[in-house]
Order: C-alpha cells, then structure tokens, then sequence
C-alpha cells in the first residue's frame, strides 16, 4: 500500500491502460500553482543549493557519497564527483530553485537533497516540457520518517511554478509505475581488481588466468575515430536526432545542449598519461568520414565510480557507463539487419578501449537503444541491478523491446 503514491498523478496498480497518451492532471497557471513551501517537521529547513559554489557542491557531494544509492549487499556505493554534479545539474536552461536541500536548523548540516533539470522529451509521437528528477537522498539517520515525500512534492511544486508538469526518473525500487524496466549489465575490464573486490567471482570451471585472458582488451579501435570537437556540434546534434527516431522515450538536444552534454564534462586541461583529463567526467568520440568530413557516427561514456565500501587496499571502483551513441549506417533503408548490429557492435567494442586506457575497472550499459544484440559477444555479463523508468503525471503503455516490467505491490 503506497500511501504516497497512491496520491500522485501516476499510473496505479491495477490499472486499464490508458486508450491514448496524454496527462493525468492537467496544467495550471503558476497562479493556481501553492504559492508557500511544504512545511518540513519542526528543526528543519528548506535551502537552495548553489551546486556551483566550491563549498555547498562539497555539501552535496559529502551526503551523496555516504548516503546515496547502494546495491543489494552494501558492498558499492555511487561516489558522484563534484564535477558530475555540475555537469547533471546545470545544463542549458538550468534552475537553480529546482536543486533542493533539506538541512538541521540548529546546526545548518545538510541531511536531504533532491534535484530537476529542465528535458524535452519525446515520448512516442508526444514531444513534452518535463523535468528530470535525479539524487533524491535522505541521510540515513533520518530515514522512515516520510522525508521524501514532502521533498518529491516540493520539487514538484518548483516545477509547477515554472510551468512544468511532467517529470521522468529511475529509480531501482519498484513503485506505481514503471513504463520500463532495463538491466544492467558489466564488461570486466580490470578482471583481477574486480575479482579481489568481489565485484564478479571466478567461475567455479575458470581460473583467475583464464578470466583475465578471456577479458583482454585489443590495444587499437576498429573503427578510426577521434575525441569529439565543438566544432563538430551541428552535425553530432543532427545525427543524434536521426538515430533517436528508433527510439519512443528520448530527450530532444538542441545544438547548445549537445555541447553541455558531450563536451562541457570533458575536464580541464590537456589529456594526461592516464588518458584522462582533470575532472573528466564525459568522453564523447565520432567518427569523421575522411573524404566527406561527414561524422558518421559517435559515442559517449560517463565515469562514475562507487565507493567499495570497507576496502582499504582499493577504495574506488571506477565505472564507466555506455551514454549515448549514434550511427547513420542506421539511415541506410539497404543495409540488411546485421550491417546495423555489426556497426553497434563496433562502437560498443570501441567503447571498451578507450574505457580500458582511460584506467575503468568495469564498463557498464543498460538493456536500451540497440544494446541487447551486442553485449554477449562483447563479453559483458548480466548484473543483480534492474533500473525502472517512470514518468510522473504522463500516461503512456510500458515500453516494448525490454524485460517485462515487475509487479507492483
Ligand atoms: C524513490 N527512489 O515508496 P509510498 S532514485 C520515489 N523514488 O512512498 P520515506 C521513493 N519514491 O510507497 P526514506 C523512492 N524511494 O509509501 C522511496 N520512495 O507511497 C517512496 N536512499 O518515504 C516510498 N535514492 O522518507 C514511500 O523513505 C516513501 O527515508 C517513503 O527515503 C527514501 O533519485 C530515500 O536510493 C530514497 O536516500 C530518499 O531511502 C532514501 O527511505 C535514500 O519514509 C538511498 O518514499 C538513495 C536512493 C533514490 C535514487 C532518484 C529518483 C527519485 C524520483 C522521485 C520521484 C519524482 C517524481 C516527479 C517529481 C517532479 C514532478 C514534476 C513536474
Ligand atoms: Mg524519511
């Protein structure tokens, strides 16, 4: 019995599913929109955070890193940089209003966060203003006493007030309702870390040596490519647009929100011995056609890492997680199937090297976009981890071409 959401403007179990897309509630002038906050239990406050300010980024990214999401046996948890958080939390026509604390008023210690960002989603044949709600957390001394709601609904009214209605998020929980369900699943690529870190186990007909040859990363990519270039922003933002038709639940970029996705988390700097730049939490490729100049193709990964959490020898797991990629052999209505799957192939597999180099233990991808087909071959390996998409106060029919969504209790 979901006593919050039951009250909210979400699909609830049980359901008849909806004859045709559209909003749950409709709209309001931000006139008709509460114009007082939710009020918190007593000895607490509402703060805004500026996540650009050295110290409240610290703020978050302290409560984060002891707070947020773990998995199953609380042997991981995500360990978001300062860096990340700028990149997720400001994109291109960012609010500050919608980056919500919740902090002690005695002591000014900061026990709660959640935050939006702005998103033009497509869903189906409907293109909506949403937001995209992401880092709810409570410390974990004041959990159970019915925080999150009143932070949902306080983002919610943020929205509100600046006209938007609809939001989309994940979560690893299952509540009313998803519209989609997708696994994770991980490339060893430091086998003998994670093997000691008990991220993945030596099967019981293997050997650590075996294991370790089995998941040898070749030294050079198949296809040619090279870091992505503000100047190759237009045509990155075409070919992404291109490619997302495949899809029924995609964000729409324009060309300034391309440049903050796959170039403005580049880090600072010149690429170091190890591969990476300071504070680099995107890596975005293409792939330039030598003769048209045309890019063809491109791909991005985000770092990630998670704490081990009691490991002195190694304290970080560093993650890599495939982002978006793109391929215009998509376009071509004479390739056969496989032309399209070998190329996704490629990419992934690309991926990987420069994943490799760059010094991740592990690459990780969902069971999304043209994924599925592929990871077998790339040797990745199903994880325990299920990721749930949902969208607040938009009715849609789950997702086909993924797992069948959990049951709702
Ligand atoms: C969750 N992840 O079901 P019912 S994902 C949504 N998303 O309500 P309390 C959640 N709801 O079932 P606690 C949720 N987890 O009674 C729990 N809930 O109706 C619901 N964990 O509240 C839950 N971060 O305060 C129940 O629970 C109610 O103290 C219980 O706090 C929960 O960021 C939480 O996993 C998750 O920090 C904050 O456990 C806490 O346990 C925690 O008593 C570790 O809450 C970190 C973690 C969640 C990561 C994420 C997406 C969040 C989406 C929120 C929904 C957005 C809706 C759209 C709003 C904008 C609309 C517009 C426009
Ligand atoms: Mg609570």
């Amino acid at each position: 019995d979901h006593k919050f959401w039951k009250t909210q403007p979400v699909p609830q179990p049980g359901e008849a599913l909806a004859p045709e897309d559209g909003f749950i509630e409709p709209s309001r002038p931000s006139a008709e929109v509460r114009q007082d906050a939710f009020l918190l239990p007593t000895g607490f406050e509402w703060s805004v955070i500026d996540i650009n300010d050295p110290a409240q980024n610290k703020e978050v990214y302290d409560l984060l890193s002891a707070n947020y999401v773990e998995d199953d046996d609380a042997s991981f948890r995500f360990q978001y940089t300062g860096e990340f958080l700028q990149w997720a939390l400001m994109p291109p026509g960012y609010h500050k209003d919608w980056h919500l604390g919740v902090r002690i008023s005695s002591s000014k210690k900061l026990i709660s966060f959640i935050s939006a960002v702005p998103v033009r989603l497509r869903v189906r044949q409907n293109t909506i203003l949403a937001s995209e709600v992401n880092f709810l957390c409570v410390h974990k001394k004041w959990r159970s006493k019915r925080l999150a709601p009143v932070l949902i609904k306080e983002v919610t009214r943020q929205c509100n007030l600046k006209g938007v209605f609809q939001a989309i998020y994940t979560a690893g929980v299952v509540i009313p309702t998803p519209i989609s369900t997708c696994r994770y699943y991980h490339r060893s690529l430091n086998v003998a870390k994670l093997v000691d870190v008990k991220f993945t186990y030596v099967p019981r007909n293997m050997t650590l040596a075996r294991m370790i040859r089995v998941h040898k990363v070749p030294s050079t990519t198949t296809l040619s490519i090279r870091e992505m270039e503000e100047k190759d922003v237009d045509q990155v933002t075409e070919l992404f647009e291109k490619y997302m038709r495949r899809f029924d639940l995609v964000p729409e970029l324009s060309k300034e929100e391309v440049k903050h996705q796959f170039l403005s988390g580049m880090g600072r700097g010149e690429v170091g011995s190890n591969h990476r730049r300071e504070g680099q939490v995107i890596w975005t490729y293409v792939v330039e056609d030598p003769e048209s100049k045309r890019i063809t193709d491109f791909f991005s990964y985000y770092s990630l890492p998670s704490t081990i959490i009691g490991n002195r020898k190694y304290p970080v797991l560093e993650a890599a997680y495939l982002f978006y990629y793109a391929t215009s052999v998509a376009f071509d209505p004479e390739a056969e199937e496989d032309v399209l799957k070998m190329r996704v192939q490629s990419i992934i597999g690309d991926a990987l090297i420069v994943a490799h180099k760059a010094g991740f233990d592990v690459f990780n991808a969902l069971t999304l976009m043209d994924n599925v087909p592929v990871l077998h071959e790339l040797k990745f390996g199903v994880g325990d981890g299920q990721l749930n998409f949902y969208l607040y106060n938009w009715r849609t029919a789950p997702m086909a071409g993924m797992e069948p969504v959990g049951n709702v209790s």
